[in-house]
């Protein structure tokens, strides 16, 4: 039986995403808020194992996190990248002192056979994080992006050419072989679920590569709870990030209604901005509306409440139309 107390899923990558998982934390007991994080945009850099989206999804749970950059920690130092710089070391990604601290100790558990499942559930139980971040899988999915100068890994893509390249077709290497991780299944299929949220990501780098893995799609059409979908776009441009220029060199309309089309099936509402009210006519999921930008906090915790209300009165009209 759905209930209101029951535990809230979100699929999360990216800095939107990471935003309104920290509202969602917000309102919702730690106990009942579990975020699955993409780990598509993971990669191998200067000997390191480096899992963006997941620590995004720590340092902002846990308060730690750089508000002006979205990524890294809050009062980082930049020793490290300085005495690297002065050996040739390459530095175009940057790490922050602080911050090299959990790559350096998560690529030694790795090594030590440990999952990024466990490893993530422990770094946070350290960094006093509560709601659960659950990697996506604890198998290696990684994006790579055909461009008009050929196949980029997504970090080069993303960062080293700051997203330049035209983007022709995206690919996540190992997703088919790949097993999503244990509890994200679990949970989809749990009785007291009362919601899955889709976060405000870029649907392409964050969230598809999430869809990708095998089972997942099933698992959210066959999912007992409200899946609810939170619009990246806003009045056809996109809050940050390639969302829109990929959408363009996809060849796909700017909009949010769009968005909405390419998670037709997988989810029973969509909350769109405000901006967008006269824009998401044809759809067949019922359509909410909220301001969806998040600048400050308390608009991360109302957009978070507008998800979370808007599931639970699809709830309530799915049980009255039983
Ligand atoms: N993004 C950048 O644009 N430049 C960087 O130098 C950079 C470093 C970095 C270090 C650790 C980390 O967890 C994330 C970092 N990011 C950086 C962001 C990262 O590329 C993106 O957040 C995700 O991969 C896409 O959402």
């Amino acid at each position: 039986m759905i209930s209101r107390d029951g535990t809230v899923l979100a699929l999360s990558g990216g800095i939107g995403g990471a935003k309104l998982a920290l509202g969602l934390s917000h309102v919702l007991p730690s106990g009942r808020l579990a975020v699955v994080a993409n780990t598509g945009d993971d990669f191998e850099h200067l000997g390191l194992s480096i899992s963006p989206d997941i620590d995004t999804l720590m340092y902002t749970l846990a308060g730690l996190d750089n508000p002006e950059t979205g990524w890294g920690r809050a009062g980082e130092t930049w020793n490290f990248m300085a005495a690297l710089e002065a050996l040739g070391g390459e530095t175009w990604f940057r790490l922050g002192d602080r911050d090299l601290a959990t790559h350096v100790e998560r690529t030694r558990r790795l090594a030590a056979g440990e999952t990024l499942s466990a490893i993530t559930a422990d770094l946070c139980r350290r960094l006093g994080v509560g709601p659960r971040i659950l990697p996506m899988s604890d198998d290696r999915v990684r994006t790579r992006v055909k461009t008009d100068e050929g196949w980029l890994d997504f970090q080069d893509y993303f960062v080293r050419r700051r997203c330049a390249p035209r983007v022709l077709e995206l690919s996540f290497a190992g997703a088919s072989q790949a097993r999503p991780q244990f509890e994200f299944l679990r949970l989809l299929d749990a009785p007291d679920l009362r919601a899955v949220v889709i976060c405000p990501s870029n649907p392409f780098i964050s969230i598809d590569p999430i869809l990708a893995v095998p089972e997942v799609r099933e698992a959210l059409r066959q999912c007992a709870a409200p899946v609810v979908a939170v619009s990246p776009i806003i009045g056809g441009k996109a809050v940050k990030g390639p969302t829109a220029k990929m959408m363009a060199e996809l060849g796909l309309p700017i909009s949010a209604a769009e968005v909405a089309r390419r998670y037709d099936g997988l989810i029973d509402g969509y909350v769109a901005d405000h901006a967008d009210v006269g824009a998401m006519s044809g759809l067949s999921v019922q359509v909410a509306f909220a301001r969806t930008l998040m600048q400050s906090l308390d608009d991360r915790i109302a957009l978070a409440r507008a998800a979370l209300d808007f599931a639970d009165a699809l709830q309530d009209r799915r049980v009255a139309a039983e």
